[in-house]
């Protein structure tokens, strides 16, 4: 499945962290756009959706919460609990969070700015769109 875990570069010791995080260099794209979730209660499923054309870095800086992602042919869910530990999403996924502990902050740095044509919000549409992909490969400068 086309995502990856990555360890932060964590600087520090007895008087705490800091995490920089560079485009192209601790992470693998350009930041485009920066947005955070909290607030959400515990049992709501956000998400539901998956991105034609983004590249994403999500992590919890505070608090944690499940990750179910799904490529149309399995599923896996991840936990997102570590500031120093982040989900680089690439490909077309089908995206589902949930179990949101009372604190939880997802932080996400995006490869493009907001863009409701970028969404795929039915997961019928979904699977159509990545069985077309993968009988037509995108070129490799499509993607970002
Ligand atoms: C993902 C998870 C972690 C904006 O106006 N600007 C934005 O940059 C974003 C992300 C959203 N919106 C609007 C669009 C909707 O009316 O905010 C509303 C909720 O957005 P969305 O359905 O994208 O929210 P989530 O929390 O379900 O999903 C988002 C990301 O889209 C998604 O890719 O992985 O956060």
């Amino acid at each position: 499945m086309d995502f990856e875990i990555l360890d932060l570069r964590k600087i520090g010791g007895d008087e705490g962290f800091l995490v920089p995080i560079e485009e192209n260099g601790d992470i693998p794209f350009a930041i485009k756009r920066v947005y955070y979730i909290y607030g959400t209660p515990s049992d709501v499923v956000r998400g539901r959706h998956a991105h034609k054309n983004q590249h994403q870095l999500l992590f919890c800086p505070i608090g944690q919460c499940d990750f179910i992602l799904d490529d149309g042919r399995e599923k896996t869910t991840l936990r997102l609990d570590s500031p120093d530990r982040g989900l680089y999403i690439k490909g077309v996924l089908w995206r589902e969070f949930t179990n949101f502990s009372a604190d939880c902050v997802v932080m996400v740095l995006s490869s493009e700015c907001y863009d409701e044509n970028d969404y795929i919000r039915n997961y019928d549409d979904f699977l159509q769109y990545t069985a077309h992909l993968s009988h037509n490969p995108q070129p490799q400068g499509n993607r970002p």
